[in-house]
């Protein structure tokens, strides 16, 4: 840096900033160091999918959240792992290529380019040395290794499934992409098929996703949404028997204390009993016809409860119910799932939704065997006296329960609504499966040595029905590993799920082409401490990552088993009429317009000014005017004469706020803070030196790097601000401090030292914490980095 200089009467960003993000660049300061002896911290973005529309102002909004996070870190002594890539497989860059007749490869190429620029221009602190881009071969030779190991490990398999369909994009579509009966992507109506498909057996660790979710510091609304999905259900299987025949149904149900009550039993239309009893069913053609017309509805038409049910009786056979040995009728409807329980169920329309409007519909017996509160026409689902029941009638139904199920030879179980994962895909713009087909060996998994295989270029893309893949002369031209007779690839790629499942992992050594990764580093920088993203990734992606963390844990390469020890959302940036922001409506805002119109800094201090990080919020254009003039005052007050008025706490409390703020990421009360401050520097009511305007740089450096860095290069500063440790508050109050203690980069305790304590007398506070004690008794402590009055870490 050059020494002597001045300030310019007008701050001129489009010089300054470009400046700057040179200098950080040249000099390394984004980049995490390995094997260092800071203490880490991951800071991690969801990586984004880099469409051809370019950044968006939502991107803009959480990656300048986690950059002031980042540079904070940094700021406080710690390697900050802060990395960025490209989610660049899926539909929709395949399908951007099928209308332009480009491959993706390219179009990829030119959006990741353009995405890269904005975000450089926008002086978010990436280590760009660690990019990574999911359909690089190098990246997705690791992804198709991933199912290998799972493969290998009976947790990838293959099976005939009926899965959602889209008819124009002619591909299978997965639970989520399908809403209201249609695809996700064209509004096509989806349709099932069935295919034969590979998965991963995610339901082997339903328990432990479950459960695992009472440690993370994650929002509670997330949390609620995994479980649901995981949904797990403690119930009973029942067998009613049917009348005159050595066969019998069971059903699955949470409520065995209404069984006195159950008037009919209903099965999925798919139910295997339907046709093995088909030559004593006297309407069969009637109930073939139901059946085809169901199974074209998706899962989701067929449970919301807004639908009104259909079904059809199943004349000629009965059922007996086994605690009050009556014959009652069978049904199928298809509100009953073929996927979940038993795909049977026992109904009960006076205490169950489902069962009383279909009864209702269908006129059948409604039979009370719980009292409680009589409302008109809906059924009571709650709990209480049982009647009606028996030798029962008159317990309370929640401790019959136990009795009820002895009484009818009932068995406990425990069902789950999650299923296994559907990875395959029949489409060209993915990780391509790896795995071969011999005629004399079977499925054959390719060789570790021979990955990636690699996607071929000798292919018509346009989606057909089949992968576009079998297509390709050259992709197919395999000798089978075991035998060496001509065999086949399996032309199916993966969900892009996948590849985003992992990718986190790979940042942390993102050039190994021996590995997917070091262990020790993974050691060092996993899990990561902070992840910020949309809450639209609440299941799908969040859980899939969980789940191969797991798996991965299980196989020993992890040393941990869940990645993201934090997670936060951020809100919906709207258009300025509150609306979405969307290319139809005409509203969306462009970054690149406001960094040339106002500046990098100001569009990041602006949306972070917007409202609290989590809550949506629409976009203001006044707002940004005002952002405008608060750099334009900060950059007054670096210039103001110095003045001796006596008041320099409200800089204190300033200091005190800020850190406060960053902390629990309130950056839009953190930056009025920092506005108070400078109106009142700037009506000479608070006393302003150079030391404050240093600390003001400091402190505002995370939110506006580029303006703050140029104030401490005029203020005679020789080194970068970010290399300067964050200021410490003092006031007369703050006699006290709170010091983290961390053991081998995990924080293990804290204490509260006098704000003079030396090294050694921290250490022996520290080492007297119980909870820090733990970690090291027994041990060699072999280093001891303290960061005076912030942290002291020990390693052993
Ligand atoms: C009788 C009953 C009486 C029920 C009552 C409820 C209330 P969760 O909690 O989600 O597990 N069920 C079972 N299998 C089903 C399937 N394949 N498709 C649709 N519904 C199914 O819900 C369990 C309840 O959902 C079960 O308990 C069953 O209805 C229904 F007053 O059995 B119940
Ligand atoms: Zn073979």
């Amino acid at each position: 840096m050059k020494n002597s200089k001045i300030f310019m009467q007008e701050y001129n960003s489009s010089k300054i900033e470009p400046k700057w993000q040179k200098y950080w660049e040249k000099n390394k300061l984004n980049e995490a160091v390995d094997r260092d002896s800071r203490p880490k911290f991951y800071c991690l973005d969801m990586f984004p999918y880099p469409s051809g529309d370019g950044l968006h102002v939502g991107h803009v909004e959480s990656y300048t959240a986690t950059d002031i996070y980042s540079r904070y870190m940094r700021m406080n002594g710690y390697n900050v792992l802060h990395p960025m890539g490209w989610d660049a497989f899926g539909l929709p860059a395949e399908n951007y290529a099928i209308k332009q007749g480009v491959r993706p490869q390219e179009t990829t190429n030119r959006n990741t380019k353009r995405f890269r620029e904005q975000l450089k221009s926008l002086g978010f602190s990436y280590d760009w040395n660690r990019e990574i881009n999911t359909s690089s071969p190098e990246y997705y030779r690791w992804t198709q290794w991933l199912f290998l190991q799972l493969y290998n490990k009976g947790l990838a398999y293959q099976k005939m499934a009926p899965v959602n369909w889209c008819p124009k994009d002619q591909t299978v579509l997965a639970r989520e992409q399908v809403v209201d009966g249609k695809c996700e992507r064209c509004g096509t109506q989806v349709i099932q098929k069935e295919l034969k498909q590979w998965f991963f057996r995610i339901t082997d660790f339903a328990d432990e996703l479950l459960n695992d979710l009472a440690d993370l510091d994650w929002p509670e609304s997330i949390k609620a949404l995994q479980k649901n999905w995981i949904g797990r259900s403690e119930g009973v299987e029942i067998q009613f028997s049917i009348s005159n025949s050595q066969f019998s149904i069971n059903v699955f149900t949470t409520r065995p204390d209404t069984i006195f009550g159950a008037t009919y039993l209903v099965l999925a239309p798919e139910h295997e009993l339907v046709t093995k009893l088909k030559s004593r069913i006297s309407n069969y053609d009637a109930v073939k016809k139901y059946i085809s017309e169901a199974t074209k509805k998706s899962e989701l038409q067929r449970t919301s409860l807004d639908k009104t049910k259909t079904g059809i009786e199943l004349k000629g056979i009965n059922a007996i119910n086994p605690s009050t040995k009556n014959e009652i009728p069978i049904w199928i409807a298809d509100y009953v799932l073929t996927s979940y329980g038993t795909g049977a169920i026992m109904a009960v329309p006076a205490h169950d939704v489902r069962d009383f409007e279909f009864a209702k519909k269908y006129k059948m017996p409604i039979v009370e065997v719980i009292s409680g509160s009589k409302e008109k026409n809906a059924p009571f689902v709650g709990s209480g006296e049982l009647i009606n029941s028996d030798k029962f009638s008159g317990t309370e139904s929640e401790k019959a329960k136990d009795e009820i199920i002895t009484f009818v030879n009932g068995k406990k179980s425990i069902q789950y609504r999650l299923r296994d994962w559907l990875v395959s895909r029949q489409r060209y713009w993915g990780a391509p499966i790896p795995i071969i087909y011999c005629d004399k060996c079977g499925i054959i998994p390719a060789p570790e040595k021979d990955l990636p295989v690699e996607l071929p270029t000798d292919v018509d893309f346009r989606p057909t029905g089949e992968s576009p893949l079998t297509r390709s002369k050259s992709f197919h031209n395999v000798k089978c590993p075991k035998c060496n007779s001509n065999a086949r690839r399996e032309s199916d790629t993966m969900d892009t799920f996948v590849d985003s499942s992992w990718y986190f992992l790979r940042y942390v050594d993102p050039n190994n082409n021996k590995q997917f990764a070091i262990s020790d580093m993974l050691k060092y920088w996993m899990p990561i401490d902070l992840y910020l993203g949309g809450s639209e990734h609440a299941v799908m992606h969040l859980l899939y990552a969980r789940f191969i963390t797991k798996a991965f844990n299980k196989m020993k390469y992890l040393e941990f088993n869940e990645p993201f020890t934090k997670l936060r959302n951020q809100g919906l940036i709207l258009a300025t009429d509150g609306r979405k922001m969307s290319k139809s409506l005409g509203n969306v805002i462009n970054p690149d317009d406001v960094v040339k119109e106002y500046s990098a800094d100001t569009l990041r201090l602006f949306e972070m000014f917007m409202g609290p990080l989590s809550d949506a919020k629409p976009w203001d254009t006044k707002g940004i005017v005002g952002i405008k003039r608060f750099l334009g005052k900060i950059w007054k007050f670096a210039q103001m004469e110095n003045n001796n008025s006596k008041n320099d706490e409200l800089l204190q409390i300033t200091v005190k706020k800020v850190t406060e703020d960053i902390q629990s990421l309130g950056f839009n009360t953190a930056i009025s803070s920092m506005m108070i401050y400078i109106n009142d520097a700037l009506s000479n009511k608070t006393k302003v030196d150079n030391n404050s305007k240093k600390i003001f740089a400091q402190i505002i450096a995370p939110f506006a790097p580029h303006m703050a860095e140029e104030i401490w290069e005029i203020l005679g500063n020789k080194k970068s601000i970010f290399l300067e440790l964050w200021p410490i508050p003092k006031t007369v109050t703050l006699s006290k401090t709170n010091i983290a203690v961390q053991v081998n980069g995990k924080t293990r305790g804290v204490i509260s030292v006098g704000l003079n304590t030396n090294k050694s007398e921290v250490v022996k506070i520290a080492r007297g914490n119980k909870n820090v004690n733990r970690f090291i008794r027994n041990k060699v402590i072999k280093k001891t980095i303290y960061i005076p009055g912030k942290i002291i870490s020990f390693v052993v």
